[in-house]
């Protein structure tokens, strides 16, 4: 009987021995598929320039407005370096001209994977300016370098605040400039930016996903350039009034029209 009972115990263990193998199996097969499939998306998230350029290509114009009566701009009591920065600092959120039209929406084609070749500065400039960021909202590409001015005569802060994209939090002496060196900007997303030494100074860094990326001017207007031909979803971003996407259908050299109402 003792003996029946080990030959009993030593199936059981090799029987379970069996199935942890395979499971182990299964286990590796599918953490390969899910590597894989990540490296795939990797890939083709990408985005490819057209070598040549793009072949009759067509744009995409439009105005962004403000829907209905916009507020005044938020006013801040400045409680530090007054006598350098001023009494009073006017928040840049949501700057609205006279024509309704709103400053800084960045807008952006969410669908494309080739196109024309990067146009944006090589080396990006970001100035912190009487006692301002200067631009309020600058659009990079990923892995770009760039210079953090100071061109004050009192000390800043450069605090960035992201997912992962590009965390810094430095001060900044007055007439300096920090290098920011390429590649420290890992991935395209958003990138808020403030100074920790004066509460009212606000900023954001857009790293785009391709050169499909404009922000608008004082009137609202922008313009998307050298699209190829096709159906595009366009995303416009704005720090207050948050995200919306439209569709458009760009013709070969044809300016598309695109107006947006926003608030
Ligand atoms: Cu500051």
């Amino acid at each position: 009987m003792s003996c029946s009972y080990r030959q009993g115990a030593g199936v059981r263990i090799s029987w379970i021995l069996n199935l942890t193998t395979k499971l182990s199996q299964v286990i590796f097969l599918v953490l390969v598929m899910m590597c894989w499939g990540g490296h795939a998306n990797a890939a083709s998230s990408q985005y490819i320039v057209l070598e040549g350029g793009v072949q009759s290509g067509g744009a995409i114009s439009g105005t962004v407005v403000f829907n209905g009566t916009a507020p005044d701009p938020e006013v801040f009591e400045v409680d530090t370096d007054e006598s350098y920065c001023g009494l009073k600092a006017y928040s840049e959120e949501l700057v609205v001209g006279s024509n309704g039209g709103i400053k800084n929406v960045v807008l952006s084609i969410e669908n494309i994977d080739t196109g024309k070749a990067w146009d944006f500065p090589t080396k990006f400039i970001f100035d912190q300016n009487k006692c301002k960021f200067n631009p309020h909202v600058m659009i990079i590409k990923s892995k770009s370098e760039g210079v953090v001015l100071n061109s004050d005569d009192v000390v800043h802060n450069i605090h960035t605040i992201s997912r992962g994209i590009f965390n810094i939090n430095k001060s900044t002496n007055g007439h300096s400039e920090t290098r920011i060196k390429e590649k420290k900007i890992r991935k395209p997303g958003v990138i808020r930016v403030k100074c920790d030494m004066h509460y009212w100074m606000k900023g954001w860094w857009i790293v785009a996903k391709n050169p499909y990326t404009v922000s608008t001017n004082q009137d609202g207007e922008f313009l998307i350039e050298d699209v190829p031909a096709g159906s595009y979803n366009i995303k416009a971003w704005h720090e207050k009034l948050g995200e919306s996407e439209y569709s458009v259908e760009v013709k070969a050299d044809e300016t598309a029209q695109l107006n947006v109402t926003l608030g």
